[in-house]
């Protein structure tokens, strides 16, 4: 048996026809319309929720005996309903996370707002109906039937903590779970539970990173991408003196608080008819393996390696490879449309979808064609001056001109770029936009082209207007104007006129103060934390050889595995989640990773405890059968400009190995934290490291990392 390798995998292009090649294919129209199903809405009727009451609110703190010096927060996690769009016939049904104090829900809320070494306790209380409101797939790990269906656990994903407050995905509690209980109401990892009150978990994050925007969403093994798309995810922003300072002044160089915007960007299916999951209005999610007949999606295998050959029944119901939907959803609202003055504002980016990428563009609304970009007139220019790792040694202008991207026959685009403002799923960007030369009463256009999956491209999951009627093969009708699906057309800027005080500031003076003040910002911001840029030639850097694998599970669907460069089953370097810990390190250790891409996707690895610095990208020969040499066939390429500094979430492309340094340090805590439970940790401390795109987690990216404490 052979290795999996790039691009062998995915169902073959010429089964469904190119949209540049071939033009529109004539099939039947298969049993099930999974991915295109959202009722037509109207692009651009209803504002972007912002900060505040009236969009995404703010935590209010408190304090707490038990954990004296913190910011004290008192989440529920329950049901609720919210219109995400004026023309969806019902509310949508949400899980998420309602604070206490004033009883609000509101998605992707509340946002806390934490300052730099100051710590935060959030204690959650499980409080969501027995029955969830997606279809769940028990053949997943953890998913089986003999522990709670009701899960959850909170993971800061960008924050650094005490493995104990990680909210890993054996860390999980069910809304009787206590810590210790052996009857399946709580992972074995769950240790944060609140004495006496089963279902109640306290979280403490420390914050000693810089300034950053992070994010809380749950990480409950077997239902994450459930739990995450029905709504379980929040915006979490660390500030620090040394951005704020940039953020203040008669000229600050950063525009202040009144101008800074989130920009949290999902895609979402919402159903026209109602099912045994919910009603017309509320959430789609795939549960079909697709893999017969004119509407196939994904390969079914045949025996792979780690598997014995498939049953030949397929669960339902089943997971699927990756999930992509057909309605961009901005801070909780499908294609809103933003009010912005002719000034500055800053950005806080996140994509926070399951699966797709975003190649993000402005341009100017076209006269022609309302609700289109015209690709002819440019907006303003991006400065980005961090990601999810903090501010950047230097800031970086894009889409100075925009950079469409360009596919080749097959939809696939080059994953090396270049790009305009790339972002795979769990990805940040900290960005400034100057609307100071663009006309009161005119419109700009956020657009996006990446394909879906990337770099891959699948024309069924690429909705714009005018598209090819793709009904026959599980795709979309032709899109009209001015409605959805589309998801290239994210959302509109309408620029109004100037209230208050011009800003002193433009693009040129911004840019000038930025290249001034962020090299020594950078350095200030990750000095305190640690060294601000880590050497792969210190002493005692131990290197070591990491793969990205994709197999076939026991049913014959494709699933994805993290390994090493020891092959573990057959000839497959993929191992399991649940398999023996092989990342296990002392604690201070520094490591440099090669991860080699043996897959045709892009792969958004994500880190927990640690962020990391990319040394570089080079190609390697994947073609070898069985065995890789795991020798780059390439000179080393060095990270795109918004990839120096620190990083939490890296793209890794296929046929490329990407190189790494990461510290395993744990942090330095006010009281003592305990080993994991599982006994094949051997007295570590348990966190993760995985790909972000959710379906892939899930089944099964995901492997332990382990760091012994110093005794
Ligand atoms: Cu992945």
């Amino acid at each position: 048996m052979e290795i999996v390798h790039a691009y062998t995998e995915r169902i073959s292009k010429d089964q469904f026809g190119c949209r540049y090649c071939v033009g529109p294919v004539s099939r039947k129209r298969g049993e099930i319309w999974a991915y295109a199903q959202s009722p037509k809405l109207r692009k651009f009727v209803a504002p972007l929720p912002g900060l505040g009451p009236t969009g995404i609110p703010v935590a209010t703190p408190a304090t707490n005996s038990a954990w004296p010096g913190a910011d004290f927060y008192q989440l529920s996690a329950q049901q609720y309903t919210q219109q995400m769009h004026p023309d969806l016939p019902n509310p949508t049904h949400l899980w998420g996370y309602v604070d206490t104090a004033t009883g609000k829900s509101a998605y992707l809320g509340p946002i806390i707002v934490a300052q730099r070494g100051k710590p935060v306790v959030i204690r959650m209380q499980y409080n969501l109906p027995p029955t969830h409101i997606l279809p769940i797939d028990t053949s997943l790990p953890g998913a089986d039937p003999s522990v709670a269906q009701n899960r959850m656990c909170l993971h800061l994903h960008g924050g650094y903590v005490p493995w104990t407050s990680d909210g890993g995905p054996l860390s999980w509690f069910s809304p009787t779970g206590t810590v210790g209980a052996a009857d399946g109401s709580a992972g074995e990892s769950f240790l944060n539970g609140v004495p006496g009150s089963p279902g109640v978990a306290d979280y403490y994050y420390p914050n000693s990173q810089s300034e950053r925007l992070v994010l809380y969403h749950d990480h409950a093994m077997g239902i994450t991408r459930l739990n995450a798309y029905a709504g379980m995810a929040a915006g979490y922003v660390i500030t620090d003196p040394v951005l704020s300072a940039m953020t203040t002044g008669s000229s600050p160089a950063v525009p202040p608080l009144a101008y800074s915007i989130p920009l949290i960007l999902q895609d979402k299916s919402f159903k026209t008819t109602a099912d045994q999951w919910g009603k017309a209005g509320d959430l789609f999610y795939p549960y079909v393996y697709e893999a017969q007949g004119p509407t196939a999606r994904w390969d079914l295998g045949g025996p792979s390696d780690g598997f014995p050959a498939p049953s030949g029944s397929l669960p339902s119901p089943s997971c699927v490879p990756e999930a992509f939907f057909d309605t961009p959803v901005i801070n909780g609202m499908a294609y809103p449309y933003a009010q912005v003055e002719p000034r500055r504002y800053r950005f806080l980016a996140l994509n926070g979808s399951q699966a797709r990428f975003y190649n993000l563009q402005l341009y100017y609304e076209s006269a022609a064609n309302p609700g289109e970009p015209d690709f002819s007139q440019p907006g303003p220019a991006f400065i980005q001056i961090g990601n999810e790792g903090g501010i950047l040694p230097q800031p970086v202008v894009l889409n100075n001109p925009p950079i469409q991207l360009t596919t080749d026959c097959n939809g696939s685009v080059n994953p090396d770029g270049p790009f305009n403002l790339l972002m795979a799923p769990a990805e940040r960007a900290d960005l400034i936009i100057d609307f100071s030369s663009v006309p009161v009463g005119t419109n700009l256009i956020l657009y996006n082209d990446a394909p879906a999956p990337f770099p891959g491209g699948d024309p069924r999951n690429d909705y714009y207007t005018g598209n090819p009627d793709q009904t026959g093969i599980g795709g979309a009708p032709s899109t009209q104007a001015t409605m959805g699906p589309n998801t290239r057309t994210l959302m509109q800027f309408r620029i109004v006129a100037l209230t208050g005080k011009a800003d002193p500031m433009n693009f040129d003076s911004t840019l000038l103060a930025l290249e001034d003040a962020m090299p020594g910002a950078y350095r200030d911001s990750h000095q305190p934390f640690g060294e601000f840029d880590l050497s792969p030639g210190a002493p005692g850097v131990i290197f070591e050889n990491k793969t990205l694998n994709e197999d076939y599970d026991e049913y014959g669907r494709l699933i994805q595995r993290v390994g090493t460069d020891l092959a573990k089953y057959g000839d497959s370097y993929g191992r399991n989640f649940m398999d023996d810990p092989t990342e296990v390190y002392q604690n201070g250790q520094r490591v440099v990773w090669d991860i080699y891409n043996t897959t045709g996707d892009t792969h958004p690895m994500h880190f927990h405890l640690t962020n990391v610095q990319v040394l570089g990208r080079a190609t390697f020969d994947n073609s070898i059968p069985d065995i890789l040499a795991f020798v780059p066939t390439s000179p080393w390429m060095p990270p795109d400009p918004n990839y120096r500094g620190w990083k939490e979430t890296v793209r890794m492309n296929p046929g490329e190995v990407t190189r790494v340094i990461l510290n395993f340090t744990l942090p330095t805590l006010p009281f003592a934290v305990p080993p994991s439970p599982p006994a094949a940790l051997k007295g570590g401390h348990e966190y993760v490291w995985h790909c972000h795109i959710l379906e892939h987690e899930e089944h099964d990216m995901m492997r332990p990392l382990v760091v012994m404490p110093t005794i």
